[in-house]
């Protein structure tokens, strides 16, 4: 059985993110991946808030052949920042009446951190490739997502249909569809509280899986716990989610989980 890690929200930060998976030993100093077959899975908000999200994901997609090449695999993860990153790429300053509200997806990424360098590197190609990403994985008993919600279940009831589902609005140009995307996987916080047990129990029976592994909201926020403070992922809810998020914009470590040997 290989290892398996995970990693999320590098947010442009190229350096923390090479120093984290080097200190993880699955990349060798020149960078290349040294994992041989392990598996690496990449939660999401590669880009927007920090200074070199094409770099992020120019290395992730590199990684993602280095790993296959050595019998492993990286496996990226869909994030509201690459739906922010792509609707605003795709439809701009469009005006959109969603849920009765009018609104831009380039007001969300002028007040989420959107970058510009991160928007213009955004070719066909690249499009193409964000927006095919899956939005949920499974990995033995790790049910792997960027945001801490059951908004997944919205658009399925199983892995297959959730990532179909989420797949084909972005592939399409309905921007309300593209909307209801990012509202979803903007939501947060729902596996904490007295209510987060329950909460994670229906989305770990409806899509499989024995534990929530996710990113998007910071330990140190959903913890009231300063950014410096912590140095490992933080499982919580009865142990039915791991928060893997340090908040690397905030000051935070870039934190890579040891799922499993
Ligand atoms: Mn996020």
């Amino acid at each position: 059985m290989p290892a398996t890690f995970a990693t999320s929200d590098p947010h442009g930060h190229l350096s923390e993110l090479t120093s984290a998976l080097r200190a993880a030993g699955l990349l060798d100093e020149g960078s290349r991946w040294a994992g041989g077959d392990a598996r690496l899975w990449v939660l999401g908000d590669l880009l927007d808030r920090g200074p070199d999200g094409l770099g992020v994901i120019g290395l992730v997609r590199r990684l993602v052949e280095e790993a296959a090449a050595a019998g492993g695999a990286v496996l990226p993860v869909l994030g509201n920042h690459e739906v922010i990153a792509l609707g605003m790429r795709r439809f701009g300053s469009a005006p959109i009446v969603h849920r009765g509200v009018v609104r831009t997806f380039e007001s969300i990424w002028a007040r989420n951190g959107g970058q510009v360098a991160d928007q213009a590197g955004i070719d066909d190609e690249l499009f193409a490739w964000l927006a095919g990403l899956p939005a949920v994985g499974l990995d033995g008993e790790h049910l792997l997502m960027h945001s801490d919600t059951t908004e997944y279940l919205q658009w399925g009831s199983s892995i297959e249909a959730v990532n179909e589902g989420v797949r084909t609005i972005l592939a399409d140009d309905d921007p309300v569809a593209w909307f209801d995307v990012l509202v979803g996987l903007a939501q947060r916080h729902e596996y904490a509280g007295s209510a987060g047990p329950l909460a994670a129990r229906r989305l770990l029976r409806t899509l499989g899986g024995e534990r929530i592994v996710h990113g998007h909201s910071i330990i140190g926020d959903l913890f009231g716990e300063r950014f410096d403070s912590y140095d490992e992922p933080r499982r919580y809810c009865e142990g039915l989610a791991l928060d893997i998020d340090g908040g690397i914009y905030e000051g935070g470590p870039c934190l890579v989980a040891r799922l499993s040997d």
